[in-house]
């Protein structure tokens, strides 16, 4: 079988998803993980972190490229001080098998494209910040990728399991840098979006989260571990941004896009026409009130990309545990 040649490229290092999608992709013999880009917030130390989780899955020769830290509007990101938790040990941050390549993120993934036409799949799990310079340094890549396969946006209105809205126009990754969801949408990508609401099916169940509890596997040690240190954390993130702390759960955002490169049938996929809009937020609970939100909007237009709407969530949870602790 021929593998599925994989560019990962992450904000690892807040939530512990992105480490699950690494660690699923390491685990699967369906992917030629080709390397690993990072993103957003101090990328240098996501790309260390990465380093590290690769080490854990025993893969430390896959390449790590830091990337862009800042949108392209040059506005601002915060760095919590809690990223790597769960992942990173003392003397981490001063290990040299941990320093990732001298190449950065924009032209790993066009060289890597450019070398392997048709054949590279680019998975976005973060800001879409170094897919769009990479577009625009190199417009050919966008008829040499294979797929794009984007965590982010919104389509259809959240109201999680308490019967509350979740500020679902307000999509982290998409909104982290606007102008390069912009680009990314116009490019003309054979684009998949995985969208949030979606991705908010799939908290990881907690017979699974004592399964890898009770492993004596080393990957399902490690995911454990990034479990255990996760909801506290989360808490003091939102904290931080001033959200309401009730309403967290260890949701598996990230692995769900590698699942998916491995067996579309884990999600309902529809083609539909996503726009890219700004807008004023309506929802009441939101506690910062902007006027520059971007939403995801669909529209009865020409298909622009395949959409997700639905997920076989105990298929796909099963799935990632089976491979966790193989
Ligand atoms: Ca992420």
């Amino acid at each position: 079988m021929e593998k599925k040649k994989l560019i990962i490229d992450t904000d690892v290092g807040t939530d512990f998803d992105d480490a699950f999608a690494l660690l699923l992709a390491c685990q699967s013999d369906e992917i030629e993980l080709l390397g690993v880009t990072t993103v957003w917030s101090n990328a240098y130390e996501r790309a260390r972190i990465a380093k590290k989780v690769l080490k854990i899955a025993g893969k430390l020769d896959i390449p790590v490229c830091a990337g862009i830290s800042k949108p392209i509007d040059g506005s601002g990101t915060v760095w919590y001080g809690y990223e790597g938790g769960g992942i990173m040990d003392e003397g981490d941050d001063v290990d040299p098998s941990l320093e990732p390549e001298k190449k950065h993120a924009v032209d790993f993934i066009i060289d890597t494209v450019m070398a392997n036409p048709g054949e590279v799949t680019v998975i976005t799990l973060g800001s879409l910040s170094n897919l769009a310079i990479a577009i625009v340094k190199e417009p050919r890549i966008v008829e040499n990728i294979k797929e794009v396969i984007s965590m982010g946006g919104v389509v259809v209105p959240v109201v999680d399991k308490m019967g509350i809205t979740r500020s679902p126009i307000e999509e982290y990754n998409f909104n982290c840098d606007k102008i390069a969801t912009k680009i990314v949408f116009d490019a003309g990508l054979n684009f998949t979006m995985i969208p949030i609401d979606v991705t908010l099916k799939v908290p990881v169940p907690p017979s699974d989260v004592e399964i890898l509890k009770n492993s004596d596997r080393p990957i399902a040690k490690a995911a454990w571990r990034m479990l255990e240190v996760w909801p506290e954390q989360e808490k003091m993130l939102y904290i931080s941004g001033g959200v309401p702390t009730e309403h967290t759960d260890l949701w598996m955002h990230d692995p769900l896009c590698v699942a998916v490169l491995v067996d579309r049938s884990f999600v309902d996929l529809y083609d539909l026409h996503i726009d890219i809009e700004y807008g004023p937020t309506f929802i009441p609970r939101d506690l910062i009130i902007r006027d520059d939100i971007l939403r995801t909007v669909p529209k009865k237009l020409p298909p622009n990309c395949h959409v997700a709407l639905g997920v076989r969530s105990k298929d796909f949870t099963d799935f990632i545990v089976k491979r966790f602790c193989k």
